[in-house]
């Protein structure tokens, strides 16, 4: 399958080995002014980075998460709120954050699709979503967004299981279903991605551009659709880069049963995408193209 034309490229497997280190990655050395910097490093630097963070029930992680966000090279941090039962709305104003509010609770892809498109009109050259329940690394994002400001990838994974998922705590049936899953994306995708279901990512401008996102579920399964778009559009190039795992009691809604519909919904991702590919059942989620592939 590696072979599909449309096929998207895995890049940046030489920075995947290049350690996770937190203190590394947060100590990125403060920018030059622009006007003393070379041309191609100055157009980076205009870029506008935007964080989106889908939020439920974040309150008690949300302040520890923004903590660890480097702010000097962030313009903008967009918090969706889709109806939190706890103070989330009141912890992300002290923040000074920019909230959006849902008037009904819509589930985790409905709020991503607000988060993209606040996150489009903002402005923004370069999007990371990060969850707000702190369990991922948000110091590393310097090196997640890196291969997207430089025009080497449109859409980068910061991957738990380059490092040691169960050493972080993350349960043995979430391992080896998250295992089986990849494997099986990996084998109808063509790619060679160490996992396709965390919670740290970042996409270029063009690409959220492209991708007819707002057709996709709006439950968990929203991300895995995203990847077949991607996929089915062809040229967009993929990477990822190595974060640590961390569980935690409140960073984890997502018991055994909604594992199970989840993976499940995965699976028929992944048929609908082979379905479309062979011309049997074409998908309107899947049509988009890259403009110049
Ligand atoms: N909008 C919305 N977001 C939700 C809902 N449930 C969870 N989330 C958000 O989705 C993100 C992921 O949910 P989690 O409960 O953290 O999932 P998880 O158990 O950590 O998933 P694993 O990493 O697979 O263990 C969190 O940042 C939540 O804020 C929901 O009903 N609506
Ligand atoms: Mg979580």
């Amino acid at each position: 399958m590696s072979g599909l034309p449309g096929a998207a490229r895995v890049v940046g497997r030489s920075r995947i080995l290049s350690g996770m280190s937190p203190n590394e990655a947060g100590s990125v050395a403060a920018p030059l002014p622009a006007s003393e910097r070379p041309p191609a490093e100055a157009a980076v630097a205009t870029q506008r980075v935007v964080i989106v963070m889908p939020a439920y029930n974040a309150a008690q992680t949300l302040e520890r998460t923004y903590q660890d966000i480097p702010h000097e090279i962030i313009d903008r941090i967009i918090l969706v709120d889709d109806v939190s039962q706890d103070e989330t709305v009141d912890v992300a104003h002290d923040l000074g954050l920019d909230v959006i509010i849902h008037r009904q609770n819509l589930g985790y892809g409905g709020n991503q699709k607000t988060c993209y498109r606040a996150a489009l009109e903002a402005g923004a050259d370069v999007v990371v979503m990060l969850h707000p329940d702190y369990q991922y690394d948000a110091t590393r994002i310097p090196a997640l967004i890196e291969p997207i400001l430089t025009g080497q990838a449109d859409l980068m994974l910061g991957s738990r299981f380059l490092g040691d998922p169960l050493a972080g705590g993350m349960p043995r049936y979430k391992y080896f279903s998250n295992r089986f899953l990849t494997t099986v994306e990996n084998l109808v995708f063509g790619l060679h991605l160490s996992e396709y279901h965390t919670g740290l990512r970042a996409y270029s401008r063009r690409l959220l551009e492209t991708i007819p996102y707002q057709l996709n579920s709006n439950d968990f399964v929203f991300d895995q659709e995203l990847i077949a778009q991607v996929v089915a559009a062809g040229g967009f190039k993929i990477g990822e880069i190595a974060v640590p795992t961390r569980y935690f009691q409140e960073a984890s809604s997502v018991g055994f049963r909604r594992s199970i519909v989840y993976g499940l919904s995965t699976m028929r991702v992944v048929a609908r995408y082979l379905l479309h590919r062979i011309g049997a059942v074409r998908s309107r989620k899947l049509r988009a193209r890259r403009p110049d592939s």
